[in-house]
């Protein structure tokens, strides 16, 4: 093992509009914790955890950036270093998920062209209030060959799975590494749309 204590260190950026759970995903994978209460992220917030992939040890240091406009000046700074960005939007809210080509045009203005993309659509624990089916999240990120999943912090649905697909899609990458794609937990199924890539793989969430 590396000196100090891992041997990668993933950067993951997640963006989209405010309010959409973004903190509470990243309180959820790092720290297994929801709060109920909006506290608006201010300007821009990070958490590390360190996982295991392939017997490799991997450290996740999460950037969370504020949704709202104000602070894009700033968070647009971030994109650039990012290895990977999951855009999120909230399933009960249509507005949010309108945002996604407004988000993936700042992704292509701002980050590395090799970014690994994930879209995530947060709070599917809120069935009653779905605004957004999991047909039409499939299909936008189908169409853009982005990997899709729901999820829900509050309930805990998929989000330990986002993070991990996405650390092995970013390891993937790596120049002395070739992971088996995809194997982070072989009990639960997935559906490929896309036979000939990696992309458009679509998790169903466990709840919804
Ligand atoms: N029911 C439900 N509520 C959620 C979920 N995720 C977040 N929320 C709630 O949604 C609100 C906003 O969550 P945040 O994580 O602060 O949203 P954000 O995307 O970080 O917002 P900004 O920091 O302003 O960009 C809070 O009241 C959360 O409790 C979820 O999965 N299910
Ligand atoms: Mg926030």
């Amino acid at each position: 093992m590396a000196k100090q204590g891992y041997d990668y260190l993933f950067k993951i950026l997640l963006i989209g509009d405010s309010g959409v759970g973004k903190t509470c995903i990243l309180c959820r994978f790092a720290d297994d914790s929801f709060n109920s209460s909006f506290i608006s992220t201010i300007g821009i917030d990070f958490k590390m955890k360190t996982i295991e992939l392939n017997g490799k040890k991997i450290k996740l240091q999460i950037w969370d950036t504020a949704g709202q406009e104000r602070f894009f000046t700033i968070t647009s700074t971030y994109y650039r270093g990012a290895m990977g960005i999951m855009l999120v939007y909230d399933v009960t809210d249509q507005k949010s998920f309108d945002s996604i080509g407004k988000w993936l045009r700042n992704i292509d203005e701002n980050a590395n062209e090799d970014v690994v993309k994930m879209i995530i659509g947060n709070k599917c624990d809120m069935e009653d209030k779905r605004g957004v089916e999991t047909e039409r999240g499939e299909e936008v990120a189908k169409n853009h060959g982005i990997p899709f999943l729901e999820t829900s912090a509050k309930t805990n649905v998929n989000v330990t799975r986002a993070f991990h697909d996405m650390a092995l899609r970013i390891l993937e990458k790596q120049p002395d590494k070739k992971p088996e794609m995809p194997n982070i937990n072989p009990s639960k199924p997935f559906n490929v749309h896309t036979p000939s890539s990696n992309y458009g793989i679509s998790y169903k969430p466990n709840c919804c």
